[in-house]
């Protein structure tokens, strides 16, 4: 079954930059800029990525990107995720970065988001993914840190097309930032935002009324709710779902719990993602290959999940 799941063509909708760092890269850009690690080896890293919840596992997040400087810093970040989207056949991404991890400890928006775009063009070119990149705000910081995040961003309006709302959910509902939403959507933009990862489902009713959103990420919350399920049905709007994020930060205590495929039978537009997969166990293959062995998954399920992943798509 897993050579058939990685064969199979997948797209990628829901992946921070900043988590497919992994530990071997860590290291190498850690030596290269003099910067200190907590840890003394790549194994040792590794043994610490073990998280109780979202927030444990954000604290050592934004740590690890301290060691992204350069714009080739960010460039060998970004063509290392799409050497592995080569290597399962992933044929369209849309990433997230979170500029403002870079910005307030001194990294020019400038040097992230044109060392991840050349990565993306280069893979564009020579492998044949296309990609569109996604623009996340902080949720635990301002809506006005939002707000100075999008007009420097402005300056790159070609690069991005999409803006997105991560970090801690609870205590920052997405009401926190319908102004800056809104200005990013009259400046063309479209929105996402996470959802009903940890938070409740009347976050994710106020991404769709607030933010007016195209996509939720994660959304599993949302099977809580069912007249927020029949919307979710009735407009066919996409769920970028993580089932390894969502074990290894325990949402679920147990695969098994996992609701993605009774979502899917439901009728609901839900996709499989890897959302920080150097944290969390597994890129694109590994989060439905555990589908199968944890729920069963049918071969005719993984197939519409990846026709979903298509019809989720929101880049020109
Ligand atoms: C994240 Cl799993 C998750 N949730 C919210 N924000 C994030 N940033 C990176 N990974
Ligand atoms: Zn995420």
């Amino acid at each position: 079954m897993y050579d058939w799941l990685n064969a199979l063509p997948k797209a990628e909708l829901h992946v921070h930059l900043e988590g497919t760092l992994e530990p071997e890269l860590m290291f190498k850009l850690a030596e290269r800029n003099k910067i200190k690690l907590p840890w003394s080896s790549v194994e040792q890293a590794r043994q610490a990525y073990q998280f109780n919840n979202l927030q444990e596992f954000l604290d050592l997040y934004y740590q690890g990107a301290h060691v992204l400087q350069t714009e080739q810093d960010f460039y060998d970040l970004t063509i290392a995720y799409l050497q592995h989207c080569e290597a399962q056949n992933v044929l369209h991404v849309e990433p997230f970065f979170d500029p403002q991890t870079h910005t307030q400890r001194g990294i020019a928006m400038e040097t992230a988001i044109v060392g991840i775009s050349e990565a993306l063009a280069d893979a564009r070119d020579l492998m044949g993914i296309s990609s569109g990149l996604i623009l996340c705000f902080l949720r635990h910081l301002s809506e006005e840190d939002a707000f100075a995040t999008l007009k420097q961003a402005m300056a790159f309006r070609d690069l991005f097309f999409a803006v997105g709302l991560d970090s801690s959910e609870m205590d920052h509902p997405p009401s926190k930032f319908v102004n800056v939403f809104a200005k990013a959507r009259a400046e063309g933009l479209l929105a996402v935002a996470h959802a009903g990862e940890e938070g409740p489902p009347e976050y994710i009713w106020q991404a769709l009324d607030l933010l007016k959103v195209s996509r939720i990420d994660h959304g599993v919350r949302a099977w809580e709710d069912q007249r927020l399920m029949q919307r979710l049905i009735d407009e066919q709007i996409p769920l970028t779902v993580c089932p390894l994020s969502n074990t290894k930060l325990k949402v679920y205590g147990n695969m098994s719990e996992h609701p993605i495929l009774k979502m899917l039978e439901q009728g609901a537009l839900v996709t499989v993602n890897s959302d920080d997969p150097a944290y969390f166990g597994g890129y694109m293959t590994e989060n439905f290959a555990v589908l199968h062995q944890a729920l069963d998954m049918s071969h005719e399920q993984a197939e519409r999940l990846s026709e979903n992943s298509f019809k989720a798509r929101l880049a020109p």
